[in-house]
């Protein structure tokens, strides 16, 4: 069959190749959440791709030759190779731990990526496009680059939060400037080079002005941990030049580059977005290797509004977290809970609330009821299916349509929609047996035949569902389909398209609880007995009737939201007071995504002196909810008020 005869789904079937990788992470010090989450990621998009039968590459890893690697090693008392080896084996351990079904882990002190490295340096140096020269500027050792003063927020480097230091050095410099027209055309060529569209939009404005050549070595005499340079052995590599060539050297030193380059998927979070987006495909161009294919940036898990990293210490251990919720149930969260591109922020009560609303009450539900009726009813037996009603074919189409929409949602990076899709599928199926009654049927001997339909109805539903999740949840979906008689075996997509696979007379037997519920009143007091917000509530001074009076108070539509073009943590909203209109600035973008808040009622602060922030006045404040966590929530009246009513 040639292209044109394809529909768009039998193209989709196709077995394709998809390699995708994570960061290699630095080794300075334990793997937390964010690493964790990057990683799971890669696992269930990879997954996914398995699932619908292609040929699929996971590549992870770590990145040894920093500086910092290097201190860390010297406070220990230790050589750097004999820390990076522990650090690089405790990576790798969480890894397995944690179920990560990587195809390979690649570290850049390994003799295989250092050959690669120096073979592409030799080839951008034989072309002429390294010279050597000096540089001086700030030199950020969090981040591993010199930024400059315009990147810099208060003083800090924006990627790291440390303050850079001034340096001056003699060093090798790619010629990466001279790129730029070519990057920045390619960008604008490939509008999905770089996803979501938010982090292209940020690297175009980087290739707007110069971009500068990049230093890519540093004297071995001051840096004596790194890859030294093929054509002058007193330098070593620059920590970037390295560590993004681990794409490549992991493929080519197994010889699988043919296979898999350049079909290539980065994912990323957006600390990093300017090495992948600015310097990789330049020197990719550089070398005469064809660029990658995806850039994929994701958003930053938060708490207390910052940024979870090592340097600011505020992680919460990946293994800890999996231990008390599950492997799976964890996973899910972390999938279930980012809308991809945005930060999210991270607490426990809310994975036990996702765990509870969606594992527990809908799809576990939905497991117990019906194996429960089944055992009940039919001694366990699967029952052939009888003539198919309209609520029996609707909630099949539900189902049957899923398989190409996840594929889409996961081709566009919209994983949260995935799982949520399949989640609305599975309440249907919860509503189906509250309006089919089985109960009622099993009480009436001449609907012996609707009820076996329907209790096969919900066995096909559970074994989709259980399908189509195996990306995130392997270990509960094999389970669930164990329950339903099944062989203990991975699915295919294909199973998912099929809503007869369970051959009659199967016998199924509910065994553990899969999905068990989250005591939540348990867990906040667990919490609290560890957290200093449990303290007494501090009061303000009584104030008489009239200082609150003088407040004007009012519920306000939100018509517009967009983020503050200088302030990361702002965002400026135009609300509908009545007839007038105003602008409102609010300290919530790690909060809420400006589509959010479309549409929604808000109660503000009218009469406030209006305030310029960052060059932008606000005509007003919102109210909001703030927990000791620094979460908050906007408030909002009980029932729909017109816009501009007064609160009292
Ligand atoms: O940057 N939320 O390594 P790194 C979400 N070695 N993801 C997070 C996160 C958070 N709070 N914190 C970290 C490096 N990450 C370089 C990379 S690649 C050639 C070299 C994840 O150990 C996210 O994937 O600092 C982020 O991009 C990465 O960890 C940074 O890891």
């Amino acid at each position: 069959m040639n292209a044109e005869q394809q529909s768009p789904a039998d193209a989709r079937r196709e077995r394709g190749t998809y390699y995708a990788t994570t960061p290699i992470f630095y080794v300075n010090a334990a793997p937390h959440i964010g690493h964790a989450y990057t990683t799971i990621l890669v696992d269930v998009v990879t997954r996914f791709h398995r699932l619908k039968g292609d040929d699929t590459f996971f590549l992870t890893g770590t990145d040894e030759h920093v500086e910092k690697v290097a201190k860390a090693a010297a406070r220990a008392g230790v050589t750097p190779q004999t820390y990076t080896d522990q650090v690089a084996a405790q990576f790798r351990s969480t890894w397995d731990a944690m179920g990560i079904a990587y195809d390979e882990f690649i570290r850049t002190t390994e003799g295989r990526h250092q050959q690669v490295v120096r073979e592409v340096l030799q080839k951008v140096y034989d072309n002429g496009d390294i010279f050597y020269g000096e540089y001086s500027g700030l030199y950020c050792v969090g981040a591993e680059r010199f930024v400059t003063e315009k990147e810099l927020v208060d003083g800090t480097c924006p990627d790291s939060d440390e303050p850079p230091e001034y340096r001056t050095e003699a060093n090798y410099f790619f010629r990466m400037e001279k790129y730029r027209p070519w990057l920045r055309e390619h960008i604008e060529r490939n509008p999905d080079f770089i996803r979501p569209e938010r982090y292209r939009n940020e690297v175009l404005a980087m290739l707007r002005e110069p971009i500068g050549d990049l230093s890519i070595s540093r004297p071995r005499a001051r840096v004596p941990w790194g890859i030294p340079l093929p054509w002058d052995e007193e330098h070593v590599t620059y920590v970037w030049f390295d560590a993004l060539i681990n794409y490549w050297s992991a493929l080519l030193s197994r010889d699988l580059e043919q296979r898999y380059w350049p079909a290539v998927n980065h994912f990323i979070a957006k600390d990093i977005v300017k090495p992948h987006g600015v310097f990789w495909p330049t020197m990719l161009k550089a070398a005469g290797i064809p660029v990658y294919k995806h850039l994929n940036v994701h958003g930053y898990w938060l708490q207390d509004e910052r940024k979870m990293s090592k340097s600011l210490g505020n992680v919460v251990g990946p293994l800890e977290l999996q231990a008390k919720y599950g492997r799976d149930a964890f996973r899910y969260f972390l999938l279930r809970d980012m809308s991809f591109g945005l930060d999210a922020g991270f607490n426990e009560p809310a994975i036990a609330e996702r765990i509870n609303a969606d594992l527990a009450n809908a799809l576990g539900n939905l497991l117990n009821r019906t194996l429960g009726m089944l055992g009940k009813y039919r001694d366990g037996v699967v029952p052939a299916f009888g003539p198919l009603e309209h609520a029996d074919l609707a909630l099949k189409d539900a189902f049957m349509a899923l398989p190409d929409a996840l594929t889409d949602h996961v081709d566009q990076l919209r994983f949260e929609r995935a799982v949520e899709d399949v989640m609305t599928a599975v309440r249907a199926a919860n509503k189906y047996i509250a309006e089919q009654q089985p109960w009622t049927l099993a009480k009436d001997p001449t609907q012996a035949t609707r009820l076996d339909t329907v209790l096969r109805t919900c066995l096909e539903a559970l074994r989709c569902a259980s399908v189509l999740l195996e990306p995130v949840m392997p270990e509960k979906c094999r389970a669930l389909r164990v329950q339903l008689g099944l062989p203990d075996a991975a699915a295919s997509l294909g199973d998912a398209r099929r809503w007869d696979a369970i051959p009659v007379g199967t016998q199924a037997s509910a065994g553990e609880p899969l999905f068990p519920r989250i005591d939540l009143a348990a867990l906040h007091e667990e919490l609290a007995a560890g957290d200093a917000s449990a303290a007494p509530l501090e009061h303000k001074d009584e104030v008489e009737y009239d200082a609150f009076a003088a407040l004007e108070l009012r519920v306000a539509l939100v018509t517009h939201a967009e983020p503050h073009p200088k302030a990361d943590k702002l965002l400026v909203l135009t609300v509908q007071l009545g007839p007038e209109s105003r602008t409102i600035v609010a300290g919530i973008r790690a909060h809420y995504a400006p589509d959010e808040l479309i549409n929604k009622r808000v109660v503000i602060v009218a009469n406030l002196k209006p305030a310029r922030l960052r060059g932008v006045t606000s005509q007003g404040m919102l109210l909001a909810a703030e927990d000791a966590d620094g979460h908050l929530a906007l408030v909002s009246v009980e029932r729909e008020m017109p816009a501009g009513s007064e609160v009292r």
